[in-house]
């Protein structure tokens, strides 16, 4: 059978800080305007963050990164959109399910906070739980993956180890979906290798959500011949053929920053192949 289209989720990072787009919504009417745009491009999920996960970044207070998402997120939701939120803080998850989002996406796969998995199994949220090894301003020390397998067996064994932690709190396997991290504790290459054995990964059972949008690597590879990385807003391309490539694997969803241009990739996939989208 022909595999579902990907959703696509939204970026929404309300935040003065994060990589590709710090600084850019961090005011809450224009993240909210943001979001509608989005969803006028074709996302499925609008995906609104409070804190910035870019390599080195510090944490912002619990009450700032609640003051970020929580109005963004209740004028989002009121609107009928699917909303998810992006936060390592079982507070800041609580709150935002309170304001309508009915998706927890924890990069930390709850690591970071031991009060996270308790509020999502106590809620019907979805849970999205990363793999992960630090917070952001130290992630990079961990970014070796030497055992038998490298990286991809690492990543399975520890997601599969979440998982554990996330059945035995009570959140029930319909609702859980995982990611590799792509850039969290990761080299580029390893990042390649994850989206090459991603179907390893898919092996474990549940529904994969996947986010390279405009990250380093793709940087990286799409660099100028002096080593240039090509900048953060001239990788949509690489993006949209990741968006084709991943979809084509059955992956569940996308986090992209390109909504329209995923989108429109996804259209023509779904014309060419017979895939409902
Ligand atoms: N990447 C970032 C933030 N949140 N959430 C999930 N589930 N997967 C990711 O890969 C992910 C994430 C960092 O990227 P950004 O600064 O472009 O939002």
């Amino acid at each position: 059978m022909l595999p579902r289209l990907p959703r696509l989720m939204g970026i929404v990072n309300v935040t003065p800080d994060s990589f590709s787009d710090g600084g850019r919504w961090a005011d809450p009417e224009a993240a909210i305007e943001h979001g509608r745009r989005l969803l006028a491009d074709g996302a499925d999920i609008l995906d609104i963050g409070g804190e910035s996960t870019r390599p080195g970044a510090t944490r912002p207070l619990v009450e700032e990164e609640l003051g970020r998402v929580v109005p963004v997120i209740s004028a989002l939701a009121a609107t009928g959109a699917a909303v998810s939120v992006d936060t390592m803080r079982a507070e800041v998850a609580q709150a935002a399910i309170d304001a309508g989002a009915s998706i927890v996406n924890d990069v930390s796969g709850g690591l970071a906070d031991p009060a996270m998995l308790p509020v999502v199994a106590a809620s019907e949220a979805t849970y999205v739980a990363m793999h992960w090894r630090a917070h952001s301003d130290r992630m990079q020390d961990f970014a070796s993956y030497d055992g038998p397998g490298g990286v991809l067996a690492a990543v399975r064994e520890e997601l599969s180890e979440r998982v554990g932690a996330m059945l035995d709190a009570g959140i029930e396997r319909p609702r859980i979906v995982l990611d590799p991290g792509l850039g969290f504790a990761k080299q580029g290459e390893h990042n390649w290798e994850l989206l090459r054995g991603l179907d390893g990964l898919a092996e474990l059972g549940f529904p994969i959500l996947v986010g390279a949008s405009r990250k380093r690597f793709l940087g990286a590879l799409l660099a100028a011949p002096d080593g240039t990385p090509r900048g953060v807003d001239e990788r949509e391309y690489a993006g949209a053929a990741l968006t084709l490539l991943l979809a084509q694997r059955g992956v569940w969803g996308l986090r992209v920053h390109d909504v329209r241009a995923s989108r429109d990739t996804l259209r023509v996939l779904a014309r060419m192949t017979g895939c409902h989208e």
